[in-house]
C-alpha cells in the first residue's frame, strides 16, 4: 500500500481511533530487545504518555540524556466489522527512527523524527482480543541522519548524543498515534493549485487513489454552499468571485473528495483549503500579487515539562502571543512541526516558511563541536551520498504532507550548512530541484544561510528563490562595547549583498540576543533585558535601509531547551518571550513596530 499522509480524518467511510495515553516504556541501553523478543511484550517496562518527550519527565541525567534504543507497548481492539477495510497505524512522528511490531509481527518502520508514517497491520490483527503495538524507538544521530550530529561513548558505556545544532535532542512519540480504518479502496492523496483571474479562481487539483474507479471534488464555501465541483482524478474547480485566503485574514474552502462505484461512495476525504498565490517579482513577495512583508519568528516545538510533544493548549497560547506581537509568519525552524500548527497557521492566516530537519551541516563552528575531522569540507566526506538520500525522502515527505496548506508558502531546505565549496553546490543543487519537481504549487524554495555563507563565498543563494540570512552582529561578534562597530559590518555586508545579488528578496531567519528575563541593567549590557532591545533597534536600522530586505523573523519566539554547555544558561535566551510564554521588554518593540 502507498504510505498516505494525508491528515487522519473521521467520517461515514474512514474511522479514526486515538491511541493516545498512558504506554508502557522501557529503555534498552544494552540493545537486548531485539534478542530477548521484547516485540512480545516488553520485559520491566514502566509507564509513559504518549504523545511526550521522555527526556524532561525524569529525575535523573541518565535517564533525561539517555541515548540508544527505547521500547513502547499499547494494547487496542480493532472493532468487529472493520476486518474488511485497511487497518492502519498513523504516527504523527517518532524520533529519531522506529521499528512497529503489531502481535510480535514486524509491519513497518520508519526513518526521520518529524514526519508522520503509516503502516498497515491487518496481516498481523487478530480479532476478538486484544492486539499489541510495539515500537522500537532510537535517537542516535549521524552525519547520515538529519538532524546531523554524532554519538559517543561515555567512559562508564552509555552512549551519549552530540548534536551538532543548538537544540535539546528530545526524543520519544511526540505526536498522536491514531488506529485508521480506511476503505480498501481509497483516497491515498491530493494536491491543488491555484489561478486567480478578475474576480474568479481555478482551482486545478490532483487526486490519487489505490484504485481505479473515478473521483469527484467539491469546494464549499464557509457557509457550507457549494462554490465549485468538477469530476475526474485531476481536473479544475472554477470558483467564480473567489474569496482568497489573505495574510491575517484566512477565508478557508472545505474541499471534498469522493470516490464512487457508480452510485456507491467508497470513500470521501475532506478537508479545509483556501486560496491563495505566491509569487516572487523582484525584489518582492507576493501573495494573491500583493506585496507582503514577512514579520514574526524563528520558532521552536519546545515547552517544559512537554518538551518537543505537540500540545494543543501551548500551540494556542503561541499562536496569540504571535498575533498579540502583530506578527504575520514564523519559520518551522529546524524540522517540520506536528501538523496541527499548520492547521491552526491556516485558520489564523499566518505564513509559514517550512524547514527539512537539515541542520547540523557544518564543520565546527561557534557553539557547535562537531569532532575532529578527516575532510575541509562538510559534504566533501564520502558518506554525504547517504545524507543526500536522507535529506532528499524527508524533504520529499515534508512538500508531501503540508503541500495543500494555504499557510505555507515556502521550502527552507537547509539551515546554516557549509556552502561555500563545490560540494555543497552540487549536493543542494540537487535537493533544490527535487524540491522543484514535488511542489505542485512550485512555491519558492530556500535556506538559512549563516555568516561564513558571505557574498563573496557562497555557492548556494544562487539556488535560492528568496535569501534567507541568519546574522548575529553584534552578540557572537562585536557584541557589548562594539555594538556601534556591529552596525557598521552589518550595512557593508548589505551593501555587498544588494550589488551581488539586486533583484532578489532577502528575509532575515535568525538575529537575536540572548536576555534573561530576570535582568534589568541601566545602561544596558549584554544578557539584560535592555541590550536585547538596543541590540533589535539596531537591526531595524538596517532593515529599515534596504528596499531588497523583505522580512524579519526574530530568533526566537520564546527561550528553549539546548544540550548543557557554558554558553548556554538551562537552554537558549534569545526569546522574544520567556519559555513559560511571557513577554521580555522587546516583544513591546516588535508588536510596536509591527502594529504600524
Ligand atoms: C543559529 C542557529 C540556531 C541557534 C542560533 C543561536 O541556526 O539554531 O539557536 O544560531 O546561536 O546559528 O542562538
Amino acid at each position: 500500500m502507498e504510505n498516505s499522509l494525508l491528515y487522519p480524518i473521521s467520517n461515514c467511510y474512514r474511522v479514526r481511533i486515538s491511541l493516545d495515553g498512558l504506554w508502557k516504556f522501557q529503555f534498552d541501553p544494552e540493545h537486548k530487545g531485539l534478542a530477548e523478543n521484547w516485540k512480545d511484550g516488553l520485559k520491566n517496562p514502566i509507564s509513559m504518555p504518549v504523545p511526550a518527550s521522555f527526556s524532561d519527565l525524569f529525575t535523573t541525567a541518565r535517564e533525561r540524556d539517555y541515548c540508544g534504543d527505547f521500547w513502547y507497548e499499547t494494547e487496542f481492539f480493532v472493532p468487529e466489522d472493520a476486518f474488511s477495510k485497511d487497518i492502519v497505524i498513523r504516527f504523527g512522528s517518532v524520533t529519531h527512527r522506529a521499528v512497529v511490531f503489531c502481535n510480535g509481527i514486524e509491519v513497518g518502520s520508519h526513518e526521520g523524527g518529524f514526519l508522520p508514517f503509516s503502516v498497515k497491520i491487518n496481516k498481523a490483527v487478530v480479532p476478538g482480543k486484544p492486539n499489541r503495538l510495539v515500537v522500537k524507538a532510537n535517537n542516535e544521530l549521524s552525519e547520515t541522519t538529519i538532524p546531523c550530529g554524532r554519538t559517543i561513548t561515555l567512559s562508564d558505556g552509555r552512549k551519549a548524543a552530540k548534536p551538532f545544532f543548538d537544540f535539546f535532542n528530545y526524543a520519544g512519540i511526540h505526536r498522536s498515534v491514531w488506529l485508521l480504518l480506511l476503505p480498501q479502496e481509497s483516497i491515498t492523496d491530493y494536491s491543488v493549485d491555484f489561478r486567480l483571474e478578475g474576480q474568479d479562481a481555478f482551482v486545478n487539483y490532483q487526486v490519487k487513489t489505490n484504485g481505479a474507479h473515478p473521483v469527484e471534488v467539491a469546494l464549499y464555501d464557509q457557509e457550507g454552499e457549494l462554490a465549485a465541483r468538477a469530476s475526474g482524478n485531476c481536473g479544475t474547480l472554477h470558483v467564480r468571485n473567489a474569496r482568497l485566503w489573505k495574510v491575517r485574514d484566512a477565508y478557508l474552502y472545505r474541499i471534498s473528495i469522493v470516490l464512487k462505484d457508480g452510485d456507491q461512495i467508497l470513500d470521501e476525504y475532506s478537508e479545509k483549503t483556501g486560496i491563495r498565490t505566491v509569487e516572487i517579482q523582484g525584489t518582492k513577495i507576493l501573495i494573491n500579487h500583493e506585496p507582503v512583508y514577512l514579520k514574526g519568528f524563528g520558532k521552536h516545538e519546545d515547552f517544559d515539562v512537554l518538551g518537543r510533544a505537540f500540545n494543543w493548549a501551548v500551540a494556542k497560547r503561541d499562536f496569540e502571543c504571535m498575533k498579540w506581537t502583530n506578527a504575520n509568519c514564523f519559520r518551522t525552524s529546524h524540522y517540520p512541526y506536528a501538523e496541527e500548527w499548520y492547521q491552526m497557521a491556516d485558520e489564523e492566516g499566518f505564513l509559514i516558511i517550512d524547514e527539512v530537519p537539515a541542520v547540523g551541516m557544518q564543520p565546527s563552528l561557534g557553539i557547535v563541536d562537531t569532532g575532529p575531522r578527516k575532510y575541509k569540507y562538510f559534504f566533501e566526506a564520502p558518506s554525504t551520498a547517504e545524507l543526500l538520500e536522507v535529506h532528499k525522502r524527508q524533504a520529499a515527505e515534508m512538500i508531501c504532507r503540508d503541500k495543500n496548506h494555504p499557510s505555507v508558502i515556502a521550502w527552507s531546505l537547509f539551515n546554516e550548512p557549509e556552502t561555500i565549496s563545490s560540494y555543497s553546490k552540487a549536493y543542494f543543487s540537487e535537493v533544490f530541484d527535487a524540491a522543484k519537481d514535488l511542489d505542485p504549487q512550485k512555491r519558492p524554495r530556500t535556506g538559512a544561510l549563516e555568516l561564513t555563507s558571505s557574498p563573496d563565498s557562497c555557492q548556494c543563494f544562487q539556488l535560492c528563490d528568496f535569501i534567507c540570512l541568519n546574522r548575529y552582529y553584534g552578540w557572537y561578534l562585536f557584541g557589548g562595547v562594539e555594538l556601534e562597530t556591529a552596525k557598521q559590518k552589518f550595512m557593508e555586508e548589505m551593501e555587498k549583498w544588494g550589488e551581488k545579488a539586486p533583484d532578489i528578496p532577502f528575509v532575515f531567519t535568525e538575529f537575536g540576543a540572548d536576555t534573561l528575563g530576570s535582568e534589568h541593567k541601566l545602561p544596558g549590557n549584554m544578557w539584560s533585558q535592555e541590550y536585547q532591545v538596543k541590540y533589535m533597534q539596531l537591526y531595524f536600522d538596517v532593515f529599515d535601509s534596504f528596499d531588497f530586505i523583505q522580512g524579519e523573523l526574530v530568533w526566537n519566539f520564546a527561550d528553549f531547551m539546548t544540550s548543557e554547555g557554558i554558553i548556554r544558561v538551562n537552554g537558549n535566551k534569545k526569546g522574544i518571550f520567556t519559555r513559560d510564554r511571557q513577554p521580555k521588554d522587546a516583544a513591546y518593540l516588535f508588536r510596536e513596530r509591527w502594529g504600524r
